[in-house]
């Protein structure tokens, strides 16, 4: 059995990412690192994420996987994207409210990207789902969760992580799905 890390500094991540593995990597065993990885800065978020691969296996020296995502608002002209979590922990989900109230286009989505680093070898994995920003907050959830409905959805992605239902839309659910099919192909 060998180890695969996810390292991050968001353990919500970490727990949706293992219901969605539950077991299913070949020989495989996924651990969690904390860490807050640097992130560098840049409107490319593949740049930005295989950078944080680099950083996070130079901590591990094992096999790494990380993630970024970021949600992207068509009336702000896809803001708040690479700069997700930075508006997340500035304004948050009132602050982001506030900046689409009057604005009827509210059309939204977001994007995940898994990295893999083995020290010789980069793959990146891509989640992107489409939605709209709701018009007030729901509960539920964790992140951008409350105000974002997906589009094959009534409820926001915070009461589907309530109903433990969330993994279904998910953009990190897509990702994902790519991303262990790969791997157990290599292995
Ligand atoms: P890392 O340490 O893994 O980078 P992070 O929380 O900083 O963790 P990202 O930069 O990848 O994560 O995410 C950008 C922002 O988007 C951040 O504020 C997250 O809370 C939010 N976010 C990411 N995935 C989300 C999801 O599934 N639901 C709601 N918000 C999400």
């Amino acid at each position: 059995m060998c180890s695969l890390f996810f390292v991050s500094s968001n353990y919500n991540k970490f727990l949706e990412i293992k219901s969605i593995m539950k077991n299913r990597l070949s020989s495989t065993k996924l651990k969690f690192y904390r860490v807050a990885l640097p992130e560098i800065q840049s409107n490319n978020i593949e740049l930005i994420s295989i950078e944080k691969s680099k950083s996070a296996y130079s901590i591990s020296k094992a096999p790494v996987l990380i993630e970024d995502d970021g949600l992207f608002i068509k009336s702000l002209n896809g803001f708040p994207g690479p700069y997700s979590s930075f508006i997340y922990d500035t304004i948050g989900n009132n602050g982001v409210l506030k900046l689409m109230k009057g604005i009827k286009d509210r059309k939204a989505w977001f994007k995940s990207i898994f990295v893999y680093n083995d020290g010789t070898m980069i793959k990146l994995f891509y989640g992107e789902i489409n939605g709209k920003i709701s018009s007030r907050m729901s509960d539920g959830g964790w992140g951008f969760d409350p105000i974002f409905i997906p589009e094959k959805s009534r409820m926001s992605m915070g009461k589907l992580h309530k109903k433990a239902e969330k993994n279904k839309y998910s953009h990190r659910g897509i990702a994902l799905e790519k991303f262990i099919d790969w791997y157990n192909n290599i292995r």
